[in-house]
Parts: C-alpha cells; sequence; structure tokens
C-alpha cells in the first residue's frame, strides 16, 4: 500500500467513521424511544356490559325468538380490546362487568365465552348489579380505584356501559378522577335525547359527566350515522379465524335485532307486533368506534370532535316499583326502569353554554367519522385475529 492511499484511507476513516457514529447514534436515539413507546403501551381498564348472543324464546319477538340478539357491541369491544392487549398496543389491566344490557351474571357468562373462544387470559371482575348499586363497594369498584391510584396519571377508563361503578368508585375515593389519565365515555346524545346507558342509570352519568378529568364522550349518534353494513360483515365471515366466525355470526344477529330494537323504541307499547326489514342490514359499533378512537390504534385522524360543555338530566326517576307496569322492558334489558327513563328523556344528555359552563364539564364530544376507512379497521381487525399463545 502506497502512503498516498494509507493516508487517504486514515483521512477517510477519520471523516467518515464519525459520520457513521452520529447514524448509529441517531438510530440509537430513536430505536430507544420507539423502544420505550414499544414497551409502555397504555393502560387501560375495560368497564363493559356483555350479555350472551341469544335468549331463545323471547317475549319480544314472540315465543320463536330465535334471531334476538341481547348484544353485541360489548363482545366486539371485549374482543378488539383483547387483541390490543395481545399485540402490546395497551396494557389491559383489566375488565369489570356490569349490568346494563343484561344481568351481571349474564355478563360473567358471556365474558366467559369470549375468553375460551380467544384462549387469552385477563383479569375480570364484577360491579354493579344496578343502579341501586351506587355508592356501594364491590370488586370492579376497589380494582378501579387501587388500579388507578397505583398509576396515577396513567390509567385510561374505558367506559362503556352505565356508569354505576364509576361514579361509585369517584364517590369511594376522592383522588380517582384526579388520578385517571383520561376517560372515555360511550353515552349521551349529540341531540340530547335519552341513550341507554346515561338512562340505566341518569344519577351516575351526570356525576361522572361532572368529575375533573380529562373525558371524550362518544354519544351513540356516531355510531347510528357510521353503521357497519351487512357487505362487511360478510367480509368477516369470509376469514377461517374462529373469532372472526363468532363475530360474523353476533353480527348476523345483532343486525336483525336492531331494527327490532329500533321498532321497540319508537313503538313501546306494542313489542309483540314488532317487524323487521331486513333489506337494509346494518349495526352501529357504538363501543368499539368508542376504544378505537385511542391514539394508539392511530385512527384518531378519522374522526371529527367538537369541544362541548355536556351535563345529563337525571329528575324524574321513580323507583323501580313505581314505573307503571306497561313501561317496564325488562324483556329485552332485564332492568325494570331503564325504559321509562328513555321513553320520557331521563338521562337525556343536557348542552350548556361553554363560555359560562365548569370547566368540568368542558369535554371532547366525537361527533362523526370516515365511515369507510373505520369500517376497514373493524373488518380487519376481526379478519386477523391472533391466535392466542400457546402455553
Ligand atoms: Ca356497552
Amino acid at each position: 500500500m502506497s502512503l498516498r492511499i494509507l493516508l487517504t484511507t486514515i483521512l477517510a476513516a477519520l471523516f467518515i467513521l464519525p459520520v457513521f457514529s452520529g447514524c448509529i447514534g441517531i438510530l440509537d436515539k430513536y430505536t430507544g424511544v420507539e423502544k420505550k413507546k414499544e414497551t409502555s403501551p397504555p393502560k387501560v381498564i375495560l368497564h363493559t356490559d356483555p350479555y350472551p348472543m341469544l335468549r331463545d324464546p323471547d317475549p319480544m319477538i314472540g315465543s320463536e325468538g330465535k334471531y334476538f340478539s341481547g348484544d353485541i357491541v360489548d363482545d366486539n369491544v371485549i374482543l378488539l380490546a383483547l387483541k390490543a392487549n395481545q399485540e402490546k398496543k395497551i396494557d389491559l389491566l383489566g375488565i369489570v362487568l356490569s349490568y346494563g344490557c343484561g344481568k351481571l351474571d349474564q355478563a360473567e357468562k358471556e365474558m366467559q365465552v369470549l375468553l375460551d373462544l380467544t384462549g387469552y387470559k385477563i383479569p375480570v371482575f364484577n360491579g354493579a348489579a344496578s343502579r341501586y348499586d351506587m355508592g356501594v363497594s364491590n370488586e370492579g369498584v376497589k380494582f378501579m380505584i387501587d388500579s388507578v391510584m397505583k398509576y396515577p396519571g396513567e390509567v385510561t377508563l374505558m367506559a362503556v356501559a352505565p356508569l354505576t361503578d364509576v361514579a361509585t368508585a369517584a364517590m369511594l375515593e376522592p383522588k380517582f378522577a384526579h388520578a385517571l389519565k383520561q376517560m372515555y365515555i360511550m353515552g349521551g346524545s349529540r341531540y340530547g335525547y335519552s341513550e341507554f346507558n346515561f338512562a340505566n342509570d341518569p344519577k351516575a352519568a351526570k356525576l361522572v359527566m361532572n368529575l375533573d378529568v380529562e373525558k371524550v364522550l362518544a354519544p351513540n349518534d356516531i355510531a347510528f350515522e357510521n353503521p357497519i353494513y351487512r357487505t362487511e360483515v360478510d367480509e368477516i365471515g369470509k376469514s377461517d379465524s374462529p373469532v372472526a366466525q363468532f363475530v360474523y355470526d353476533l353480527a348476523y344477529k345483532g343486525m336483525v335485532m336492531y331494527p327490532l330494537y329500533h321498532y321497540f323504541l319508537q313503538t313501546p307499547k306494542d313489542p309483540a307486533n314488532a317487524s323487521v326489514d331486513t333489506s337494509d342490514l346494518h349495526f352501529p359499533a357504538y363501543d368499539e368506534m368508542t376504544l378505537a378512537y385511542l391514539d394508539v390504534f392511530g385512527l384518531q385522524h378519522l374522526y371529527t370532535y367538537e369541544i362541548l360543555a355536556v351535563d345529563v338530566n337525571a329528575e324524574g326517576m321513580l323507583p323501580c316499583e313505581q314505573v307503571p307496569a306497561r313501561e317496564i322492558t325488562s324483556n329485552i334489558v332485564d332492568n325494570c326502569d331503564v325504559g321509562w327513563n328513555l321513553y320520557w328523556g331521563i338521562g337525556g344528555t343536557v348542552f350548556l353554554d361553554p363560555a359560562t359552563a365548569d370547566p368540568k364539564n368542558i369535554m371532547k364530544v366525537l361527533v362523526d367519522v370516515d365511515r369507510d376507512a373505520w369500517a376497514r379497521f373493524f373488518v380487519d381487525s376481526f379478519v386477523n385475529f391472533p391466535a392466542a399463545p400457546v402455553n
């Protein structure tokens, strides 16, 4: 090697190495940032009210009742949360079960169906059995308080059921709301009418809307106006995944139930004559749409939101025993008075003037979504549902 080549090599090494070092340094730093993100998925608690997919016979549609599905969205949101946990997008600390779509023991049974189906393991706790449990501790409330106080500022509460347990947690632990990172709530209506989750326990809903915590509210309208269609459910049905097959089956039953449910709301005193138009099957994915707004899913840009001041009308509730028998809708929801509340607008969303409202009532309200892109996420999530790890 000549002296000139040697010098050139040394000089090149002196200049090039720092460049590579810099690159490596930047890469290390970049990798470090990414790694930190990957190892710290956001902590989430899911508060939900699943319900067995079939009750047969059911008095609402007569003795055959073969199409009645009590719930679809809670099963879906549980499956999506389990999937996100499996993929380490979220750290699902646990699931709290509530009355709502059904009774608490039915929620327990349905949760076990989902755990058996997926093979996943996750801590599950029982919450309230009815709105009359507000203020009374239970294992679900204890779990929520313990988790949130253990990780102050880190836990997102995903509340997609009646809010009795959330209200109780805030009543029993005054620091609960402050210690939460944020709360996502499926409930209320942008147009102010009464909605199922709020109507099940309007007082709890009011208390929660007035908590001092960052809130994202997904009212039912965003899901009503951007439903999942039959063609998309058919796509899910083409997958070999047992979870996809389960969701396909459930969704079909749910899609038939959905127009029935609407018929019932419009004609609450004549459920026996309910009829279904199956020409345009679709269903609103209320709870799934709420969960999917978590930024780890990368879908927030698909949503439109407004900053609004929200409260709840909790006046005019009757004790169960005073609800007229004809208003009782226990054939749908196993709760003696939610039909009464829905019918009379109790639990309806109240919008205040943001200029004069208490800052605690000001929250992000999801109002629209790019439906086609959202539906693509929904379909793909179930078509590509990962198998549980072999233990
Ligand atoms: Ca729900």
